[in-house]
Order: structure tokens, then sequence, then C-alpha cells
């Protein structure tokens, strides 16, 4: 332990080794471990996450899907006309495309996504099929993003937050983000936000531990990612996928289990694990249309209109004068 001290200390301070290398480091040597799920979506992951969201086990992309298109028209008829429609995290922004087509008071969109490549792909094929829309992607982190493209500064916002995105912060944490969207979005805004539900644990359990284990692949790409672009040597075979539902805290969490003592190296320092150590690395809040209304609220933000299947939500926010 006291050469990992020491590597450790000369590969400080955090500047000199890029945001992800720091973030890495500085939660490897945590305890207990944990890796930001922002990490998850290089371009592997981003397909990997695409391929999760047609799993039969996966239902919250299938209802929100059907919950959009069902309900696009009134949606739509909360927006004013000409506005910017900003989407956080849009990956393939086939939900956006949902409320495109039935609202001609869009007049701009901006997808928010922190997996540039998988971006820019899904950005050209929207220009050919929206071509009166004006698009303007942005590659960024939205936790920290400032500024909103410059092309949009004169017309009225509305947001979109779908997928339960909102769901893999901390509560607290999503009080922060729904405040930071306000200030983004401005006064009077709309924000249309995907949540899912609270429900039985074995179609939370079976949802996060599919049968084709497209899941595990999700999680494991956390660490070959390190290893492909830290150069770290974690052996990939002796970490397993483990996702469980914490009822007491209405969230599945995933972790990455160390099946054996073992360490691994990155970046000058040397990361010991003990068999059956995990490395905590995403939770998935769930919430009740009541739950999340209230954290809405507690954030600036009035609940205008809630559709549900029973198993996720799609929120209608306003945001509240003065919030
Ligand atoms: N909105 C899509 C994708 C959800 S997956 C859907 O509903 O199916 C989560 C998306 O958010 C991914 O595309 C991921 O790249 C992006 N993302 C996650 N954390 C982010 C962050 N901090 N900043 C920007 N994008 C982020
Ligand atoms: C993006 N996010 C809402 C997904 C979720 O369900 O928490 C990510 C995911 N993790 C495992 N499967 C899907």
């Amino acid at each position: 332990m006291a050469g990992a001290q020491t590597a450790l200390r000369a590969a400080w301070p955090p500047e000199t080794l890029g945001a992800f290398a720091a973030d890495v480091i500085a939660g490897l040597t945590a305890k207990p471990k944990r890796l930001p799920p922002k990490y998850f979506y290089d371009a592997a992951g981003s397909a990997l996450f695409e391929r999760i969201t047609c799993l039969p086990e996966y239902y919250p992309t299938r209802s929100e899907l059907s919950l959009l298109g069902d309900n696009a028209p009134a949606i739509a008829a909360q927006f004013p006309q000409g506005c910017a429609m900003i989407e956080f995290g849009s990956g393939s922004s086939r939900k956006a495309r949902l409320l495109l087509g039935a609202a001609a008071s869009v007049s701009a969109y901006v997808p928010v996504d922190i997996s540039g490549d998988h971006l820019q792909q899904d950005v050209a094929q929207l220009r050919r099929d929206f071509p009166h829309l004006a698009v303007h992607p942005v590659v960024a982190d939205f936790t920290t993003l400032a500024a909103l493209p410059a092309e949009i500064a004169a017309l009225p916002r509305v947001g979109f937050f779908p997928g339960s995105t909102i769901g893999n912060f901390e509560p607290h944490e999503a009080c922060a983000f729904l405040r930071h969207a306000g200030v983004m979005l401005g006064a009077a805004a709309v924000f249309v936000v995907g949540v899912d539900l609270v429900k039985a644990p074995d179609i939370l359990y079976r949802a996060y531990n599919d049968a084709e284990g497209v899941t595990a692949k999700f999680n494991l790409n956390l660490l070959a990612r390190i290893n492909r672009e830290l150069g770290a040597d974690f052996d990939l075979a002796a970490f397993e996928h483990h996702a469980f539902y914490n009822g007491a805290r209405n969230r599945i969490e995933m972790h990455l289990a160390s099946t054996k003592r073992q360490r691994a190296r990155l970046c000058g320092t040397t990361i010991e694990f003990r068999a059956g150590e995990t490395i905590h690395t995403e939770n998935s809040y769930k919430y009740t249309i009541e739950s999340f209304q209230a954290l809405a609220q507690g954030s600036g933000w009035s609940p205008l209109t809630a559709w549900t299947d029973g198993l996720f939500g799609v929120h209608a926010l306003r945001m509240t004068d003065g919030g």
C-alpha cells in the first residue's frame, strides 16, 4: 500500500491527468470505490445503451416512447410559437423526433450530449428528416454547461429530459440540475421530464439483469474504457456485473464486483481490490408521480401534467415565477 500511496502522489495534481483520469483515480481511491456514470457513454457504451433500449426486460424506453407517441399533440400544445427545444442527454434523439413531428412550434433543436461521435451521426440524419428545423448540437456535460448556442438567444425555450436520466442523479443533485436547467431555459419555460416509477422489485431487477447480458457488458465497458483511454490493466474477466434494487432508497444500484483479491494499475497508481469488493458505478432512482412532483416543486418548477402507463411517468413542468 505504501507503494500505491507514493505512486498516487507522483500522479497528482489532477489537472495534469485530464478530467477523466482525475475522476477515475478519485473514485477508485475513495472508500467505498465508485465511478461517475457519465463515463459509461463513449462510442462503445452509447452503442450498448442503444441495445439495452431494445431488450424485452428494459421496459422504460418502450413505455416512454408510447407515452410520448400517444400524447405528443397535448405536450406540444404547451410549447410557445417559434421556440427552441433543448434536450439534455439526447442519445439517438429518437424520443425528440416524436415531439418534433407533432410540434410545428419548434423552430430550433439543441441536443446536448457528452457522447460526441454518437451525437454527430444522429444530427446528420435529423437534419435530413426535418429540413426546416435549425439543429445546433452541443457536446458537453449538461451538469456544467454554462451557455447555449448564440443562435437561439432570442427564442423562447422548452426543455426535454427523457429516459429517466434524472434518476441517475442523487436526489439533491437532481434538484440542483432542475434549478440549473431553469436558469438555462428561462422564465415561463416548459420542461418535459421522463421519470421511471417505483414498482415491483422483480420487474426492476430483470430490467437491469437482462438474460442476454447486455447490461453487464455496458457496466464492464467502463473498465474497458479505462483500459483503452488511460492505459490501465483491469482484467475484465475478474469483475462481475451486480445490479439490485435498494428498496430503502428507491434505487437500482449497479456495481462491478471483483471476483478475487487483485490489483490494477492506472496512471502510475495501484488500485487494490479485496475478493468481493465492488465499484459502485450507477444509481437509478425511481420516483412516484407525487414524489417527483414534490422534487420539481422544491426545485423551482410547477407540475402541469403527468402522463403515465403505471410503469413510467412523463411530466410537463412550468418554471415557477421567481423560482
Ligand atoms: N435520452 C435518451 C438517452 C438516455 S441515455 C433516451 O431517453 O433514450 C443517457 C444519455 O445521456 C446518453 O446519451 C449519455 O451520453 C448522456 N449523458 C449522461 N450523462 C451526461 C452528462 N453528464 N452530460 C451530458 N450528457 C450525458
Ligand atoms: C440512462 N439511464 C436512465 C439508464 C438507467 O436505466 O438508469 C442507464 C442504464 N443503466 C443500466 N441500464 C440502463
